[in-house]
């Protein structure tokens, strides 16, 4: 098993809903790690930076303005098989579709507002976590 690192968000719903800390005890029950974590309110040329890749797709707006409507938590998750673990702990983007027990399931509330943001592989995680940390910001664990 491969030692990975992802980037993750806790969206603004999320935050607005007091929902931080059981979003994080979910991470480390699973055997995540926090190495780095902030709290941010993106503006919109930063919301609109993160997710260039979907410029182009008819919900773009929507989702900038979103992502800019309140203060996000953004954090670096750290362990084995990071990316695709938390992908699976999110659950599916609509939450409708999400499997029961996953973060989407039980704290999103439609495919616009979905509680969280996990990078989707390995390379999106290095290009995430670094347009929010710079490198000495993460704390990798030596215990
Ligand atoms: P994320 O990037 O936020 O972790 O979500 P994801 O990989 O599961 O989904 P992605 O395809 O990357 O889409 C990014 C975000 O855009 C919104 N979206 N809305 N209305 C729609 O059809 C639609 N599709 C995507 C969602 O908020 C999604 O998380
Ligand atoms: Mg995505």
């Amino acid at each position: 098993m491969a030692i990975e690192r992802t980037f993750s968000i806790i969206k603004p719903d999320a935050v607005a809903k007091n929902h931080i800390g059981a979003i994080y005890n979910r991470f480390e029950s699973a055997g995540l790690k926090i190495i780095a974590a902030k709290m941010v309110h993106l503006t919109k040329e930063q919301a609109e930076g993160f997710y260039a890749e979907h410029s182009e797709r008819p919900f773009f707006g929507a989702l900038v303005s979103f992502m800019t409507s309140g203060p996000i938590m953004v954090q670096v998750l750290e362990g084995e098989n990071a990316v695709l673990a938390n992908r699976e702990i999110m659950g599916a983007t609509n939450p409708a579709q999400a499997a029961r027990g996953t973060l989407r399931a039980d704290y999103a509330a439609s495919i616009d507002e979905n509680a969280v943001h996990g990078s989707d592989a390995l390379a999106s995680a290095e290009r995430e976590i670094a347009y929010f940390f710079a490198a000495d910001e993460l704390c990798p664990r030596t215990r």
